[in-house]
């Protein structure tokens, strides 16, 4: 036996020419893939964001293609794990040794152990029945700190950071309940915290460990459903949970387990990509990765759950609704594609070519263009270019489901972009360039430049007004506040580093705050109360 995070997994047996390696390198090599490789080679290693990694494909490649692999990385998207100094000589020989061999399935997680994990801190009866706090919890941002498996609650007028709150580790993203009463935040290792923000101190109520990796987690928003309903997705299992939305009190199961959608093939780790809540149906609309499959799930009646599959495409990842908030636009990663749910009819409205390139959208960025109406934008892994998609069938019906144009902005590395309706730029960050001025970056188009052929963008340079000078911090995922005339990006350093928050006013794009504290180790994503729980982005 030897423990694949906090579990225990079986050592699969040797096979003749197994490379040798003892029980304990086993045991680091597994903790060491699960906690850096596997959110995107998969924990099977079927592949997915990443490549596949099964014996079949690395004994072909040998021990020094991988060895060298894993210590340079590449253009795609890999890391240089070797060369950046995250991992020593010793531990890419490791891996590379590791990865010839069969890779150990980590065990099942049901509801027995959903619910040995799941804890009611305030029952429901005893937490406040009005809000017992002067904050303005519609312009409270959750931040992730990444690191230190917590997030930070900040006042949006006064910068002040309100609470620091212990969660799981590296929590991905923040959602907030219908009523906007209720966060809700997920760890990569899968915990559930829910926070009443109506307490005197907001603080978690309840929790629970719905599988060993997960990144997801969503409330029910349909009329007549607030507040009642949380759903979360996991990696591993490849499963997602439905849960009581007072107490996260684990109510349903659904494996994600089954035939990928064109080849009719089984696959053992479909894992659950974004999941977001119908504003039209009592549906959610989850993303299921490996399978390509977009499962709407009608919890109406939660004893006869109604499932709909719709065949889109692989590989599954983030996505959000277009302005008017009927259609669900999420990036099909691995076929360069976006598909369009249209959550009102609970169809497939489009399926759309992004030029072979990787879309990668967050929740993606809803803008007016002067040119082509609303249009809804997303950056590419690996590459500049942000592709603007028209989202408006009806009043342009010509434009709709099409890539109307396409931005060049910094260089590679993009993860997220974003703007609101009050705003007349689209930002577009860059924390995966290799480059440190580029990854300290951002770039701003200006909305009414975009009617032009090609227009051309500023250049924010985050880091050097952030004031740090230490590491290579990267500029990461850009959030507004409530009003929408401010951007707040993560200045993203390692844990040992400083790192901060840069507010950006956004009608002059000049500096306005600089959030440091000692608190606020390796923040990433941030979410504002209102603009999550209305959509709004
Ligand atoms: Fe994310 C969103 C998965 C790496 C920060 N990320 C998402 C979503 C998924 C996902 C499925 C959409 C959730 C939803 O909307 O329900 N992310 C993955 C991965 O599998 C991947 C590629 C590899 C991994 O090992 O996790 C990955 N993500 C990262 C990072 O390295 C980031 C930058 C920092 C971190 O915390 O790990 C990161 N992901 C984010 C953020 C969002 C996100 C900030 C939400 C963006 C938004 O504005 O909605």
């Amino acid at each position: 036996m030897t423990t694949l995070g906090q579990i225990q997994v079986e050592i699969p047996g040797r096979k003749p020419g197994d490379p040798v390696m003892t029980p304990a390198e086993f045991q680091k090599a597994t903790t060491m893939y699960f906690e850096r490789c596997a959110g995107c080679h998969g924990v099977l290693r079927k592949g997915a964001t990443g490549k596949a990694l099964t014996p079949d494909l690395t004994r072909a490649n040998g021990f020094e293609y991988l060895r060298d692999f894993i210590n340079y990385g590449s253009p795609a998207g890999m890391p240089n794990w070797g060369t950046s100094g995250e991992l020593t000589e010793d531990d890419v020989d490791l891996m590379a040794r590791y990865l010839l061999l069969e890779p150990p399935a980590p065990p099942e997680y049901g509801m027995p152990e959903m619910r040995a994990s799941w804890k009611v801190h305030v029952a429901p009866e005893d937490r406040p029945t009005e809000k017992m706090n002067d904050w303005d919890i519609d312009n409270l941002f959750s931040v992730t700190l990444r690191d230190a498996g917590q997030i930070a609650l900040i006042d949006g007028a006064s910068y002040e950071i309100k609470a620091v709150l212990d969660t799981g580790y590296a929590v991905h993203i923040s959602r907030i309940s219908a009523s906007g009463r209720y966060l809700f935040v997920i760890g990569r290792d899968a915990k559930v915290n829910m926070i009443d923000l109506w307490m005197e101190s907001p603080d978690t109520v309840a929790e629970i460990k719905v599988g060993s990796e997960a990144r997801s987690v969503e409330t029910s928003k349909m009329e007549g459903y607030e507040d009642k309903y949380a759903i979360a997705g996991a990696y591993w299992p490849p499963q997602y949970v439905i849960m009581d939305g007072d107490t996260l009190e684990p109510l349903k199961i659904k494996s994600t387990r089954g035939m990928i959608y064109d080849e009719q093939t089984y696959h053992p780790e479909p894992r659950v990509a974004a999941i977001l809540s119908s504003h039209y149906r009592p549906e959610f609309i989850v993303n299921i990765k490996e399978t390509g499959i977009i499962q709407l799930v009608d919890y109406s009646n939660i004893d006869a759950l109604k499932f709909t599959d719709i065949e889109a495409e692989r590989f599954l990842h983030d996505g959000g609704l277009d302005s008017s908030k009927r259609y669900f636009l999420t990036a099909a990663n691995a076929r360069n594609k976006v598909a369009v749910i249209d959550t009102k009819e609970g169809t497939l409205e489009a399926l759309i070519e992004t030029d072979g390139l990787t879309p990668h959208p967050g929740r993606g960025a809803n803008i007016d263009h002067p040119t082509y109406g609303p249009v809804w934008a997303t950056s590419h892994l690996g590459d500049d270019t942000v592709a603007l998609i028209g989202t408006d069938p009806e009043g342009n019906p010509d434009n709709a489901w099409k890539m109307v144009q396409q931005l060049y902005a910094m260089g590679g590395g993009s993860l997220f972009v974003k703007t609101h309706p009050e705003s007349e730029h689209l930002y577009v960050d860059a924390p995966l360039n290799p480059d440190a001025e580029v990854s300290g970056s951002v770039a701003v188009f200006k909305v009414a430049d975009l009617a032009q052929e090609e227009p051309e963008y500023t250049v924010l340079p985050l880091v050097e007004w952030a004031g740090i000078a230490e590491g290579q911090p990267r500029v990461v995922q850009g959030e507004f506040n409530k009003d929408g005339n401010e951007i707040w990006f993560s200045v993203w350093n390692a844990a040992d580093l400083q790192s901060a928050i840069v507010v950006v006013d956004d009608k002059t794009l000049e500096l306005k705050h600089v959030i440091k504290d000692e608190r606020l180790i390796t923040p990433t994503g941030k979410f504002n109360v209102y603009n999550t729980r209305a959509d709004v982005y």
